[in-house]
């Protein structure tokens, strides 16, 4: 049997080369170029063409090329035996803390003022934050959402989580469902959202929650656009509700040049590189997951068709 790589426009190279290392006997066919789908048991994919998941008969696990799944739950022509799993990886994990420790610090200590100042040259003091009475707040305590927490609280930061399900985690002011988001958010000088995208969490953060938010704080969203509502962003941001957006993920990937993030004073746009799947590091996590299917064992890192994540 072999393995289908399914992930347009994405440069397969380093993925081949680092699986020739990891299983070196095994036959990887890249798609489009399948000569026998009956031949395929596993696909390893990102941002597949919807339905043509349906057309390997033999096809027993699908992998996720990220952490992020809505590529698959949204396609509803995958066979639904079929199990999926998605990638949890340290490095990954570490690389998404990183990126809300950084922003947060970025406005935490006025770098943005602090660089447009030195490109005036102008020497101007700026009043210090103070951090133990900061609180940053995580939506989703998953498996990005409680490293970025821990990370946040190691600085010394306050720090609160809003997660689907009730949580228990050590320093964190846990807060979960619906009826307990408008507390969370009312508290948080940042917000970093760390949700899926799915039916309950799309358009999550829209007026009412920006309103929630309280005067001068920062929402961070290295999740997935569709969770912003752009509108509602852009008008918190402009009354001065909101003091900054740092945003990772758009409603359309790479952000339209015309989109008015781009030219906003007060928003910071990074290129969707909040966390990467690196292939040294997610090939071995793929790996253990071929080698468990193909040998009965149960998988890792299941995702949950029903819960869409
Ligand atoms: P997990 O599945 O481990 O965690 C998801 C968290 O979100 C859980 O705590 C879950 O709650 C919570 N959640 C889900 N739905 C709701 C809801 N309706 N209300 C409240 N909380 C909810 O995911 P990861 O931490 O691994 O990844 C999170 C997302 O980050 C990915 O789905 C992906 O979109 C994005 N991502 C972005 C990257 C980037 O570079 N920008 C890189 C990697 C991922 P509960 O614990 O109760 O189930
Ligand atoms: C992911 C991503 O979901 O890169 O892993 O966004």
């Amino acid at each position: 049997m072999s393995i289908l790589y399914l992930s347009p426009g994405r440069d397969p190279e380093p993925w081949l080369a680092a699986f020739a290392r990891a299983m070196p006997t095994e036959k990887i066919v890249v798609w489009p170029d399948v000569p026998d789908p009956a031949a395929i048991d596993i696909a390893l994919v990102w941002k597949q063409p919807k339905g043509e998941l349906q057309r390997y008969p033999n096809l027993r696990l699908i992998s996720s090329f990220g952490a992020g799944v809505e590529h698959l739950v949204t396609d509803p022509e995958i066979p639904a035996h079929i199990p999926m799993v998605r990638i949890v990886e340290d490095r990954l994990t570490i690389g998404m803390a990183e990126f809300v420790a950084l922003h947060v610090l970025r406005r935490h200590r006025w770098l943005d003022e602090i660089e447009a100042n030195q490109k005036a040259k102008i020497w101007k003091w700026l009043p210090p934050r103070d951090t133990p009475s900061t609180t940053v707040g995580i939506l989703g305590l998953g498996a990005l959402g409680l490293a970025a927490a821990q990370v946040i609280r190691a600085l010394g930061f306050k720090v609160a989580g809003w997660s689907r399900t009730p949580k228990q985690a050590e320093g964190i002011e846990c807060f979960h469902g619906q009826g307990q988001l408008k507390a969370f958010l009312g508290r948080c000088a940042h917000v970093a959202c760390l949700l899926p995208v799915t039916p309950e969490t799309r358009g999550l953060l829209n007026r009412e929650a920006f309103a929630a938010m309280p005067r001068g704080s920062h929402i961070i969203n290295a999740a997935r656009g569709p969770i912003v509502v752009d509108a509602d962003l852009l008008a918190a941001l402009d009354s001065g509700h909101l003091e900054w957006a740092t945003l990772d993920v758009f409603h359309e990937e790479p952000l339209p040049v015309t989109h008015p993030y781009w030219t906003h004073p007060r928003v910071t746009v990074t290129p969707h590189n909040a966390a990467d799947s690196l292939p040294d590091y997610v090939v071995p996590t793929m790996v253990e997951n071929i080698k468990r299917v193909r040998s009965g064992r149960p998988l890792l890192n299941l995702v949950d068709r029903a819960r869409g994540y």
